[in-house]
């Protein structure tokens, strides 16, 4: 069994190294019959990222320095997700705002096989999440709009925390048609409407406050990206969420049926 975890990165040289230290040193704390691999996925930096990247691949075995000219954080994990041989992929963000202590609780559900895909949530009851007022108002009313708009159980789907299955990922990733920031939900609502398990566990976080995106550009791209997507669900035949729906587990998880994997 080998788990993939993937770090996206733009212009980061004040982070990489310590994430890839704390990310390598906590794989060498866990038992278990796993190969690991930890993949830096550059597409943009014009910083010392790259060079500290190749830096930390010729140091530490488990790593890896890719780097592509498409840019976009989707981009680069769609891109070195679909190359991985790996049987479970998963990936966080470089400044480790989500607490690896829960990473663990991704991991388990995906790798025991009772989940196709795990995902952390700053707003699922038990999270523990600071960051700042403006990013907490706009997480919730996107996340709100989505399930107006998709009727989604969904409560967090931009967290930067998640865990597939090379499954899930091999059959979703060729449809996320969004490079950037909308790629998260644009993976995450296909899969529930499809038919993936999709389990939501609340995690802690705290936010760093140097971050890489531009809210109100995002925000329309969000948006730009709700409608493009809803167009095309009304367009398809699958049917609705609230035949597929279940819930397993937890009130912290959110559960589909096994159903139509071929949309
Ligand atoms: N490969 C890649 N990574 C990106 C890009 N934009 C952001 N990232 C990474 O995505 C992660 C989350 O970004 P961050 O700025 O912390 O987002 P925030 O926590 O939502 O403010 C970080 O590891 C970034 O370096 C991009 O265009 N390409
Ligand atoms: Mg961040």
């Amino acid at each position: 069994m080998k788990i993939n975890i993937t770090i996206p990165v733009l212009n980061e040289e004040t982070k990489l190294s310590v994430a890839v230290h704390r990310l390598s040193q906590w794989v060498a704390d866990q038992r278990g019959p796993f190969e690991w691999e930890l993949v830096i996925a550059d597409n943009g930096s014009t910083d010392r990222t790259a060079a500290m990247g190749r830096e930390l691949a010729g140091s530490l075995p488990i790593v890896r320095y890719v780097r592509f000219e498409e840019r976009g954080r989707g981009a680069a994990l769609s891109r070195v997700w679909l190359a991985s041989d790996a049987n479970v992929l998963s990936y966080m963000d470089v400044d480790l705002s989500s607490d690896l202590l829960d990473f663990p609780a991704l991991l388990e559900p995906v790798v025991s096989g009772r989940a196709d895909i795990a995902i952390g949530s700053r707003l699922t009851s038990g999270a523990q999440t600071t960051r700042c007022l403006s990013r907490e108002i706009i997480s919730r009313v996107y996340n709100q709009l989505l399930r107006l708009v998709f009727q989604t159980r969904i409560q967090d789907s931009q967290c930067g925390f998640k865990v597939l299955s090379a499954a899930a990922g091999q059959a979703l990733l060729p449809q996320v048609k969004d490079r950037g920031w909308f790629w998260d939900s644009e993976l995450l609502l296909n899969a529930e409407r499809q038919g993936w398990r999709v389990f939501e566990h609340p995690i802690r976080w705290v936010e760093n406050p140097d971050s890489r995106v531009a809210v109100c550009r995002t925000a329309w791209l969000n948006v730009c990206g709700i409608y493009r997507l809803r167009r095309r669900f009304a367009r398809s035949k699958m049917p609705s969420l609230s035949r597929t729906l279940k819930t397993v587990g937890n009130n912290a998880s959110v559960g589909v049926t096994p159903g139509n994997r071929n949309e």
